[in-house]
């Protein structure tokens, strides 16, 4: 099948059109209201669990089992004569006359023909209630009547999900499904008391908004042996009206109808919750019983929907762009801001192959949320507060928490944790232009203390600063944001490059904002730090050829042209000109070195050549093996920092050429649907690189720090509007196969309407005022609207 047979983009209505339902993976959508949360994939298979995915799982997903993608939010249409189909085409299979899955923005469609009837399902999550909405629209257009009879199915969980991998078995006796007459619902509760809220226990509802029959059994739904795609209920044409108290649960609705020719139906289901089932069941109940006749309502759907689609065209319309190239611009207005969404809520955890269990990374979370500080300061700022808490007192900061589950966070040491908290900080200081929140005062970790999120900051740096090592580079520790790179360090005296640009990096930003806020002391503080870390890295850092990556704890250079495996690494290239270390030609080298030993077709592997792993080497740089992972994958993410450095110095054709490889509708067509594998609509965080025999497979699909900082690279630096603390800087790239493109952006309140043009002559134009287009445009210039002309 050719890649256009599987799917198109119809950009107007931002849509994901997905033609053919047997997709090499789950290409997925979430759905989410920032507590019920669901993804459901091209085929119908889905997962939906309250906020966290580790505690309060309400349905099972199969994350790394085979049948894949199952179970999921199922119809079954069951005809007269028996035949039974599916919108979504899983689970029932049958081959539709028509068919179609549409992902938009919060919202997921199946749109199906099967001999002659209508049937279009459409799932979102409510944005007022923890509901996920599923609304079924049938329709016979045909010339003859139509009885048909109408299941929707969800399979339902344990909740915890190590309780429920170790003791289901048990605790499969600690459940209750039946069912509520009135509001036409399934409920669900279960009351296994080991959870760690107990007050927070939701009790679950899958109701109807018409319903005959009803089951709370898997057992009894599927029948022994049955399957998801034949459940033997379905074959009776109804359902027993048994709950149970238990067993495996799961809900199931059933609805008989007769739509004549030209006749129309709808029918709505919910599936939802309310918290304290455990602790105020009565409250619990009632609550439910009296939302659910509005919810179910018509207009209740319409109401949810129109809300929700608010609320993403809210979120995008705050950048618009024309450019030539549609592929470039329908990843950058709408997929790309759509993505970050998703880390900046689930983090890296969850996806069609990651269960949601591994918490939130903390350097994770910082880059997620400086993508998200340019269109909702408000929401990074809350996320900055909560990620303060996980900073200890002497300024390090811990890799993994669990705000929700409150278990105990992961302390492990690395060398970068912390500093991503002053980018993040730096970056809403630019989009909010009120030092206001550096005065706030936040507890560290353990409670004991707390000082002003400025005082924070600081104790970063001195973290860092307390931590150098021998060539007076930041020690590598367990890592930096590299997770392997550790193993060059295991004794403890390794240093890491990549920290050291970073430091330097942030050391700049540190340095704006004390000047900013007035805080001087600090100010000269900081600026003999940098002094001192710019004169170590000039003293170490350079290979003859390109920038190292680090140095092992025998002192000898990692990613050097001595080494047999991992000579050259690619982040240190794109972070020295990040950080503005070395000489411009030292910089335009590293480049140039990157380019010449680590550009594929597909973007650039994040180091070359890969380690050999077991069993040539007893102890390999990592288990994974060459051309994967990080050693030597085309790493997404690393190559966002390159595409921004490729801009920084000016080099619109190279940067624009690393994004137009990376964005994944490219990609597909470079290796087929069947090679890549992933999603045409989410970034990824890498590509099996060359040196494996499978080059061009995409792994981590959604969840990846390359969604953030591919938004801020494509807005900030390749179309060039950047906020900065004294003003906005207008920096468009232009490749010179294009004429130039435009860019509609919301910042601080005022509305950019920017026109970049090729004309060969550097031009600054606000309002028809010229002005120096090195500066940035003071904030005081702007007004509500403003017409701005960039030539170059
Ligand atoms: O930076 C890390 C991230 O925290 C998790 N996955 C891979 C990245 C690079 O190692």
């Amino acid at each position: 099948m050719q890649t256009m047979d599987y799917f198109e983009f119809l950009d107007q209505e931002r849509a994901l059109i997905i033609k053919e339902p047997r997709c090499p993976q789950p290409w997925i959508n979430y759905l989410s209201n920032g507590r019920m949360h669901a993804f459901v994939s091209q085929a119908g298979g889905g997962f939906a669990w309250w906020k966290s995915a580790t505690v309060y799982r309400l349905t099972r997903y199969r994350q790394h089992l085979a049948p894949m993608d199952g179970p999921g939010f199922y119809i079954y249409l069951r005809e007269e004569d028996g035949t039974v189909w599916s919108p979504s085409w899983r689970p029932a299979e049958t081959e539709l006359d028509k068919w179609k899955a549409i992902h938009r923005p919060g919202i997921s469609s199946f749109e199906a023909t099967y001999n002659g009837l209508h049937a279009q399902l459409d799932l979102w999550v409510a944005p007022d209630h923890d509901a996920l909405l599923w609304e079924l629209k049938l329709s016979n257009p045909s010339n003859r009547s139509r009885k048909l009879d109408a299941f929707a199915y969800v399979e339902l969980s344990q909740m915890q999900w190590t309780d429920e991998f170790n003791w289901g078995y048990y605790i499969k006796y600690m459940l209750r499904t039946d069912y509520d007459e009135a509001t036409r619902s399934v409920r669900y509760l279960f009351h296994h008391q080991s959870h760690p809220n107990i007050s927070e226990v939701p009790l679950v509802y899958f109701a109807g908004s018409e319903v005959d029959t009803w089951c709370g059994s898997r057992e009894d739904f599927l029948g022994s042996y049955g399957s998801e795609s034949c459940p033997k209920a379905i074959s009776k044409g109804n359902l027993n009206n048994r709950g149970i108290s238990c067993g495996e649960p799961a809900a199931a609705l059933h609805r008989q109808l007769c739509l004549e020719t030209g006749q129309s139906h709808s029918l709505r289901f919910a599936l939802g919750v309310e918290p304290g089932a455990l602790l105020e069941p009565e409250r619990c109940k009632q609550a439910i019983d009296g939302l659910l006749p509005t919810l179910l309502s018509k207009e209740g759907f319409d109401e949810q929907r129109e809300r929700c689609e608010k609320w993403w065209t809210t979120h995008l319309e705050k950048l618009s762009c024309s450019l030539p190239e549609p592929e470039l611009q329908r990843m950058i207005e709408t997929w790309s801001p759509v993505n970050t969404v998703t880390t900046a809520r689930f983090s890296r955890s969850v996806n069609a192959t990651a269960p949601g269990i591994r918490g939130i990374g903390f350097r994770d979370t910082c880059q997620d949320m400086i993508a998200i500080a340019y269109r909702r300061p408000d929401w990074a700022l809350d996320k900055l507060r909560s990620l303060l808490t996980e900073q200890h007192a002497d300024g390090r900061a811990n890799h993994t928490s669990y705000p929700i589950e409150k278990s105990p966070s992961n302390e492990s040491l690395h060398s970068d944790n912390h500093l991503w908290l002053p980018m993040l900080a730096h970056a809403i200081a630019v989009e909010t232009g009120d030092p206001g929140f550096l005065e706030e005062t936040a507890s560290f970790y353990t409670n004991k203390e707390s000082a002003t999120i400025w005082e924070h900051l600081m104790r970063a740096l001195r973290f860092t600063e307390s931590h150098l090592g021998s060539h007076n580079i930041p020690l590598t520790l367990r890592s930096d944001w590299n997770d392997i790179i550790g193993k060059f360090s295991k004794a403890g005296r390794g240093e890491s490059l990549f920290a050291s640009f970073q430091y330097v990096y942030v050391l700049r930003q540190m340095l704006a904002l004390a000047q900013w806020s007035g805080r001087n002391d600090d100010a000269d503080t900081i600026r003999e730090w940098l002094h001192k870390q710019t004169t170590a890295l000039d003293a170490c850092a350079w290979d003859g050829g390109w920038w190292r990556r680090g140095f092992d704890d025998n002192g000898a250079p990692v990613g050097s042209r001595s080494s047999p495996f991992g000579k050259i690494f690619l982040n240190p290239q794109s972070w020295a000109v990040l950080a503005r270390v070395g000489s411009r030609e030292q910089q335009e080298a590293g480049m140039a070195a990157a380019a010449e030993h680590l550009l594929t077709d597909a973007g650039l592997k994040i180091l070359s050549p890969g380690f050999k792993t077991w069993p040539e080497e007893s102890n390999p740089f990592s288990g994974y093996g060459p051309g994967t992972g990080e050693n030597g994958a085309i790493f997404c993410h690393a190559n966002t920092w390159t595409i921004m450095a490729e801009a920084l110095l000016g080099h619109a054709d190279t940067a624009w050429e690393y994004f137009r490889r990376l964005v994944p509708e490219n990609v597909i067509h470079r290796f087929g649907v069947n090679t890549y594998g992933a999603d045409p609509h989410a970034w990824l965080s890498n590509i099996v690189g060359p040196e494996n025999t499978r080059f061009g497979w995409g792994n981590v699909v959604h969840i990846t720090g390359t969604a953030a900082w591919m938004d801020i690279v494509a807005t900030q630096y390749l179309l060039g509007i950047r906020s900065e603390l004294t003003g906005l800087r207008i920096d468009p790239q232009i490749p010179t196969h294009w004429t130039g493109f435009t860019v509609r952006r919301q910042v601080r309140g005022h509305w950019i309407h920017l026109k970049a043009k090729r004309s060969g002559h550097q031009r600054l134009q606000l309002n028809g005022h010229i002005m120096d287009p090195s500066q940035s445009i003071p904030w005081q210039r702007l007004a509500a609207e403003n017409e701005i002309v960039a030539e170059m």
